[in-house]
């Protein structure tokens, strides 16, 4: 029997589960090319790890590798129900308060290695967590799709991390009651969205009013497994800041505060990296919290071992 160490959290509301230990071997090399051993060879074991029996669609999955990057404290592949993510903003909160738990880290600034690049996290005295993330930038201004039962849907895409189709002409109200229509409408989005032009793309963000004092906007993000992220979702946040930015919507340095569908919120903000370009470093802070420690097992003669898929 296979064990396998992880530490639970969560973002705002959004989980994170981190293999700490257990992990597949994936040799040596950058995160980017240890992600395709993973991907080729181990992808049953990222089944395993989040989804059920163990796990629901709603995780996300960090697997710790060494970095090849040596000035980073840590090297991270995440994964999600249907297969993997390039970065994570919620994610890499989360794996920031978990090393913070396990005493590897102390406050102060941590880099740490994704399959998309180096992103520094500042872990704060008061515990909560700042992540400068990827440079971010918007490929397509207003973007018009025909969605089938929706008509025609106007749209951002742009890139903070994970590819985003933004909308905010969508006419629906964004709270938690509404979820089962809004995860229909963005899922028919998506389709028509990689069907018309942009098979990048596998995230969907709404836009809204907020709904609580000192917020700029509400948003519902769903994942590329059809789960729909409970936090405001990191690199959906840096997609929205490179979109705001490149609208002159945002001046580098102030602060837009993004509220999820449950009401959590990360705040946001970027500096310029190429005004020419459209191109910003966008830095998300919010908090997250460990809530389990556990240990996995995977046995052959389980035929749910590798998860229900
Ligand atoms: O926080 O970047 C994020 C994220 C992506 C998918 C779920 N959360």
């Amino acid at each position: 029997m296979k064990k396998v160490s992880v530490i639970d959290s969560h973002t705002g509301g959004e989980p994170t589960r981190i293999v700490i230990a257990g992990g597949p071997d994936l040799g040596k090399g950058s995160v980017a090319e240890r992600l395709a051993v993973f991907r080729e060879q181990h992808d049953a074991f990222r089944s395993a790890v989040v989804n059920e029996p163990r796990g629901s669609d709603v995780l996300v999955g960090a697997l710790l590798v060494e970095p090849a990057d040596k000035s980073c404290v840590a090297g991270v592949i995440f994964f999600n129900n249907v297969g993997y993510l390039s970065m994570c903003g919620h994610g890499t909160i989360g794996l920031v308060v978990t090393l913070a738990h396990l005493g590897r880290i102390r406050p102060g600034e941590h880099r740490i290695e994704t399959c998309v690049g180096v992103v520094t996290a500042t872990l704060h005295v008061d515990g909560s967590v700042s992540v400068a993330n990827v440079p971010s930038y918007r490929k397509v201004k207003s973007a018009a799709v025909e969605v089938p039962g929706a008509g025609r849907v106007t749209g951002d895409v742009a890139w903070g991390g994970n590819w985003f189709f933004l909308v905010s002409d969508h006419g629906h109200e964004l709270k938690l009651a509404n979820v089962e229509a809004l995860t229909d409408l963005t899922w028919r989005i998506r389709q028509a969205v990689n069907a018309q032009g942009f098979p990048e793309v596998d995230h969907v963000e709404l836009f809204g009013p907020p709904q609580t004092a000192g917020a700029d906007s509400r948003n519902f993000v769903l994942c590329p497994g059809k789960a729909y992220d409970r936090s405001p979702c990191g690199t959906g946040t840096s997609a929205k800041l490179a979109c705001l930015a490149a609208d002159g919507k945002l001046a580098e340095g102030e602060t837009w505060v993004q509220e999820s569908i449950l009401g959590s919120r990360f705040n946001g903000a970027f500096r310029w990296l190429d005004r020419s370009r459209g191109e910003v470093q966008p830095i998300i802070t919010g908090t997250a919290h460990v809530n389990a420690e556990s240990v996995l097992l995977l046995a052959e003669n389980d035929p749910f071992c590798w998860g229900i898929r």
